[in-house]
């Protein structure tokens, strides 16, 4: 007999969220979508949703992950069904009446295909008032600095979740300053793998932890940069 179809909407909020971590480990992404808009209809912020129901499942996901539990097929699956809800709360953290502060340019490097948490701090960053170019995965030096050379950025943001991507951050950093532009630039790095002497090592101006983090230091330092070069901020 087939099993009878869970209410999402019967649930109290704890186990909405509880069931939204299995959801997301199953790669069930349009319960994912329900169960996103669900705890928004109830008065959550895009943050909390975003915080406790999607990084949280799939924190755990990356545990099973590394145990060996779940396999790249499964995970796949579970970052299709992040990126659901993401996309659900995509206009609401990216909604700001500010007007544009700044532009970023902003990818995941060479070797790497991560990108659900540099997609989360684009959006962050669009809600802080940037304007952002999302160059996506994969990203070589040649590939940023076309980017850059076209968008003439306040910043530029690289993104690497594997130990042995994040050391081509320094590869793009060491092209910019052959090419003489590094100090055009703000250059903020982030990433699981990552930390803050990891970004002083490769010449960042900062490591951002997370992407709210990200928004908060790229804000601060576009208008450190402006009163310096005496601009209104
Ligand atoms: Co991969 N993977 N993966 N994976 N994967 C990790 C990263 C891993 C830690 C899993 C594990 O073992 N526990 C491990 C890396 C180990 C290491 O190097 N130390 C790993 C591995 C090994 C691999 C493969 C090599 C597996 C294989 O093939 N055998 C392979 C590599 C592929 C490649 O890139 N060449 C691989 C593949 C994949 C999938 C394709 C299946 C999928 C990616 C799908 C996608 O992104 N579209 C995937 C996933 C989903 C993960 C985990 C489970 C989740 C990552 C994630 O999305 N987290 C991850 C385990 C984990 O991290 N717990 C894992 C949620 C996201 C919101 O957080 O990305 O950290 P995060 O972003 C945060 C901050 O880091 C920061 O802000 C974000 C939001 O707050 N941040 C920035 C990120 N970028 C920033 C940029 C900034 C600022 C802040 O710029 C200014």
């Amino acid at each position: 007999m087939a099993e009878a179809e869970l209410d999402l909407n019967s649930l109290a909020d704890d186990d909405l969220v509880h069931q939204m971590h299995d959801d997301l480990y199953d790669g069930l992404a349009p319960e994912i979508v329900e169960g996103t808009n669900i705890l928004l209809g109830r008065g959550w912020d895009a943050q909390r949703v975003l915080n406790e129901a999607l990084v949280e499942g799939m924190r755990i996901v990356g545990i099973d992950f590394r145990d060996g539990i779940l396999f790249v097929p499964e995970v796949l699956l579970a970052a299709n069904a992040m990126k659901a809800g993401m996309e659900v709360l995509r206009p609401l953290l990216a909604e700001t009446g500010a007007q544009t502060i700044g532009k970023v340019v902003i990818g995941t490097v060479k070797g790497d295909i991560h990108d659900i948490g540099k997609n989360l701090v684009a959006m962050m960053l669009e809600g802080a008032g940037f304007e952002v170019i999302n160059l996506g995965i994969n990203t070589d030096a040649e590939r940023f600095i076309a980017a850059l050379e076209e968008h003439k950025p306040d910043i530029l943001g690289m993104s690497a979740l594997l130990t042995t991507t994040m050391p081509y951050m320094k590869v793009v950093i060491d092209s910019l300053k052959e090419k003489g532009i590094r100090d055009d630039y703000i250059v903020l790095v982030g990433g699981a793998p990552l930390n803050e002497e990891f970004g002083k090592a490769v010449g960042a101006d900062a490591y951002c932890r997370d992407a709210a983090v990200a928004a908060e230091t790229a804000e601060a330092l576009v208008l450190a940069r402006r009163m310096t070069a005496g601009e209104d901020p």
